[in-house]
Parts: structure tokens; sequence; C-alpha cells
């Protein structure tokens, strides 16, 4: 019978691009699994950035909005080294290069001075990746990231935006080249892939992602040590 630790699986993404879609399904084929999604609004802290996401009155510096994401993530630090350790698979939906890419994507929006919902400043900590990647440092690193990327042409297409703070094409052009950006530095990490789920029905997704989980042997119980996030 193998032994060793269950893996962490994270599903990063642009909006509406399958990521909650997606880990559920990953979900079901693992008999001990366990989903985190981020932010998680049922903490103390993710009641705070609930209350900032939704409630456009409610405004915060970016530096402390971007710290409470990473604080969020701590809350749930010793749950998933706990669960990793007692043989469970996590898919996260979400994580931290959710949090790098969003910050730096405000930080880019207002270098444009635009005006609506996104309230930003140019303050230079929010557009230094070595800055925001600061508080992240030490948590689990996932064994492996799945990043999925479409065409906004295609997303436009999907259901429409909801109502929350981030949620506007202009803005998510700027997320999507951020997470690239964020992606093309740890371009020799092969830990991270790049899904293109453009035209892709949501089996046609599952299968893509399944192959590379399976190729990369990451549904299987592992002896490796828990890997941490490095700057
Ligand atoms: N944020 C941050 O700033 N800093 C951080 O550190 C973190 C997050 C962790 C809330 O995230 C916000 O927090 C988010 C980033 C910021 N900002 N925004 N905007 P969230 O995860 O709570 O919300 P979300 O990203 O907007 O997720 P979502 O809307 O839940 O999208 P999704 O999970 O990727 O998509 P989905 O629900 O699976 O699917 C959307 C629709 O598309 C649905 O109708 C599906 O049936 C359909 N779908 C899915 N796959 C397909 C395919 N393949 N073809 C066609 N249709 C499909
Ligand atoms: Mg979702």
């Amino acid at each position: 019978m193998s032994s060793g630790r269950g893996q962490l699986i994270l599903i990063e993404g642009l909006d509406r691009t399958g990521k909650s879609t997606q880990a559920s399904i990953l979900l079901d084929k693992f008999s001990k699994s366990k989903l985190l999604k981020f932010p998680d609004r049922s903490t103390k802290i993710g009641s705070i950035i609930n209350e900032y996401l939704t409630n456009k009155s409610f405004t915060l510096p970016d530096q402390s909005a971007h710290l409470l994401f990473s604080a969020n993530r701590w809350e749930l630090n010793n749950e998933i080294i706990d669960l990793l350790n007692d043989g469970y698979f996590i898919v996260l939906d979400r994580y931290i290069y959710s949090g790098i890419a969003y910050s730096l994507a405000k930080f880019e929006y207002a270098k444009l001075n635009k005006e609506g919902n996104i309230t930003s400043t140019v303050d230079k900590q929010i557009g230094d990746v070595n800055w925001l990647i600061g508080p992240d440092v030490g948590l689990p690193k996932p064994d492996l990231t799945l990043f999925l990327t479409i065409d906004l042409q295609e997303l436009a297409n999907r259901k429409g935006w909801g109502d929350e703070r981030y949620e506007l094409q202009e803005f998510q052009t700027i997320v999507k080249k951020s997470f690239l950006s964020i992606f093309e530095l740890q371009k020799d990490d092969d830990t991270i892939e790049i899904v293109d789920v453009n035209n892709k029905d949501i089996p046609e997704v599952t299968e893509l992602i399944w192959n590379l989980i399976t190729k990369k042997g990451i549904h299987q119980l592992t002896n490796k040590p828990i890997e941490k996030v490095l700057n």
C-alpha cells in the first residue's frame, strides 16, 4: 500500500475561466480530498475581505488590502499542512498568484488614471513584485499550479459580470497581463502550467487538467517534503 502525504493542487485564472467548476470536478477524483477557496470569506479576516469586495464605499489602502488577502491564507496554513500530512489532496481555488496579480493590476490600472470602482494609488510597493510576494513567503507552495487562461473576447460571452469591485472588462485585461508577467518570471518553475481553455467545453478542460496531473504524478501520495513559498 502506498503511503506519504497528499498533494497541493492550485487552480488559478481570470474571473469566470472555470476555476470553481474544475476545482469541484477534480475533488471527486480523489478518495480523500478537500477544497479550499481563497479568499476564504468564512474567517474573521475573510469577512473584512468580503466587505471590501462587495461594498465599494468601504475603502482600504492597497497595501492593507494586499496584506489582508495574505493574512487570510495564513489563517489556513496549519490546516493545509495537517490535511496534506493526513493524506488529503487539497484543491485550492485561487491562492498566492491571485494575490500578486490583482495588486499589481491595481497599480497598472491606477497609472492609467482611470475613474471607477478600482480605487488605487501608484504607491511603489503595489507595483513591486518582491514586496507583493513578501507576506506569502513561508506558506505551503503548491505541488502543481494550473493557470486557466482565455481570450477576453471569449470570456465576455460567458455569464455576465457580477457586481464585485474588480469585475470590469478593462481591469481584467490588465489582470491577465499581470498573471502572465508573473508566470514569465517563474518560467523555469516546472510546478506551473498554463492551460489554454479557449474553445474548450467543461469536460475537455477537465481532461486537459487531469492529463497534466497524472503525467506529473500529482494524483499519488508522495514522500516529498511540503515545499514553502520563497521570494
Ligand atoms: N483576489 C485578490 O485580489 N487577491 C487574492 O489574494 C485573492 C483573490 C485570493 C474574488 O475572487 C476576488 O478576489 C477576485 C480576485 C480577488 N476578483 N475578481 N474579480 P472569487 O474567486 O471569489 O471570484 P471569481 O474569480 O470572480 O470567481 P468566479 O466568478 O467564481 O469564476 P470561476 O470560478 O473561474 O468560474 P466558474 O464559476 O467555474 O464558471 C463561471 C461560468 O462559466 C459558469 O456559468 C460556468 O458554468 C461557466 N463555465 C465554466 N467552464 C466553462 C467552459 N469550459 N466553457 C463554457 N462555460 C464554462
Ligand atoms: Mg469561482
